[in-house]
């Protein structure tokens, strides 16, 4: 059973008049409740080391489940999502980027206007605290999202809306000023249909539980996006043609049919597009990475990653034109992008 859309959660017509006229649109308000159940799960899901090399995820179990952590005398969270699903296929016979990352980083897209919101807002209500963001503080985005009534959370562990798919990013406002929560409809989180595992099959790696809970140091987008290190060997068929993130958990997923199509120019004028070829990405130095992926959420992971996941993915595509670069990085300077260099060559028969 899906929640249904569309609903408008209680706020003034000013303060709806300031979320239009940003183009965010306003899925659902919760109350800052700490959540002590939540962060003793988050504890048990770090000690298990399914955060991978993502050490900055230990700092963040204070705040976690805690929005008075990050903004003292939070009281609301005003939660967004902005939709940047764009048909077409990931990369098909290139290296795929996940699409999220297809056009301007979203936490620049949105994060700019979630700031500017904030602010408008502390101008109306000069007696109170706003704090607008997305994607870079320590909150459980999905659980306040889920909580404040904007959707539930897959077996995928993505937050599902009944308009938008998870075809979205989300970010919210912590509020010092209390507003009405938007009342929650049941049921909240691992509401997917009783015998779907569509998502839990089609991972390549295993990274998703029957619990709901993710282990994030299988997953090909913490593997491609975050891991800092090699990608282990036991992993590196299964990362296919993924050189940027990975999309299998959500294309597959029965929810996503309702989606809606972007409006945001900066999703839609293409930056990295769909695929990008290994070869070009193994040729690159840093000025013509920048050159190349400036604004994008490529621009965070870097060259070398990217070269280390180039690597994998042309051994995985047997790539021709990838070969010359892949003879040359076999005896460069860098031993790790080396040892890549050396397993996508023995990939080719
Ligand atoms: C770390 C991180 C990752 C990690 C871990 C992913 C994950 N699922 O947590 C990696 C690098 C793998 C990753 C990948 C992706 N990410 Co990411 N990521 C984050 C980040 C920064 C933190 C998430 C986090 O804290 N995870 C911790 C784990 C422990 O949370 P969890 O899996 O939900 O586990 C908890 C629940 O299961 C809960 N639980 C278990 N049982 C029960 C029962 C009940 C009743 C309740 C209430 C809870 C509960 O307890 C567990 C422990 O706390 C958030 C932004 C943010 N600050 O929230 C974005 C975020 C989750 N990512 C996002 C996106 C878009 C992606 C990708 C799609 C990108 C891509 N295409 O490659 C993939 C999707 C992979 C996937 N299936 O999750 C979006 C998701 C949007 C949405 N619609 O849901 C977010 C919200 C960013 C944003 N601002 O939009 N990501
Ligand atoms: S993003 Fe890919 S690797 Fe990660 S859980 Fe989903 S299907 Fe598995
Ligand atoms: S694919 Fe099925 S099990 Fe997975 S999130 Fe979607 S509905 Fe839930």
């Amino acid at each position: 059973m899906m929640p249904q859309a569309p609903f408008s959660p209680t706020v003034p017509d000013d303060v709806a008049g300031i979320f239009d006229a940003l183009g965010l649109t306003l899925l659902g308000i919760a109350d800052a409740m700490p959540d002590a159940a939540a962060t003793a799960r988050y504890q048990a899901w770090l000690q298990a080391g399914r955060h991978g090399d993502m050490v900055w995820m230990e700092r963040h179990a204070v705040g976690k489940y805690d929005p008075s952590q990050i903004l003292p005398g939070c009281r609301s969270v005003l939660v967004t999502g902005l939709s940047y699903y764009q048909p077409g296929a990931c990369g098909v016979g290139q290296g795929r980027i996940a699409r999220y990352a297809w056009g301007r980083d979203y936490h620049r897209v949105l994060g700019n206007r979630l700031r500017r919101a904030a602010r408008q807002l502390t101008d109306r209500y000069p007696q109170d605290r706003f704090k607008g963001y997305t994607d870079a503080l320590p909150l459980d985005e999905r659980y306040y999202a889920c909580a404040g009534g904007a959707g539930f959370i897959g077996r995928n562990t993505l937050l599902i809306h009944s308009a938008l798919g998870s075809w979205f990013v989300i970010g919210e406002i912590l509020s010092a000023r209390h507003w009405p929560a938007t009342p929650l409809r049941e049921p909240r989180h691992g509401a997917c249909p009783t015998g779907c595992r569509k998502c839990l099959d089609v991972c390549p790696t295993g990274a998703l539980t029957d619990f709901g809970e993710i282990d994030a140091s299988r997953c090909i987008s913490y593997l491609t996006i975050e891991n800092k290190g090699p990608i282990p060997a036991e992993y590196r068929k299964a990362v296919g043609a993924w050189l940027f993130g990975c999309d299998l958990c959500q294309e597959v997923c029965p929810f996503q049919l309702r989606k809606q199509v972007t409006t945001e120019r900066d999703f839609l004028a293409w930056r990295a597009g769909p695929g990008v070829s290994p070869s070009e990405i193994l040729a690159m130095d840093e000025d013509a990475f920048a050159a190349r992926f400036a604004g994008t959420p490529i621009m965070r992971t870097g060259l070398w990653r990217m070269q280390r996941n180039a690597c994998i993915v042309a051994g995985n595509l047997q790539d021709a034109q990838s070969l010359p670069a892949l003879h040359r990085m076999r005896i460069g300077a860098d031993l790790i992008l080396r040892e890549h260099a050396a397993w996508a060559l023995a990939q080719y028969t």
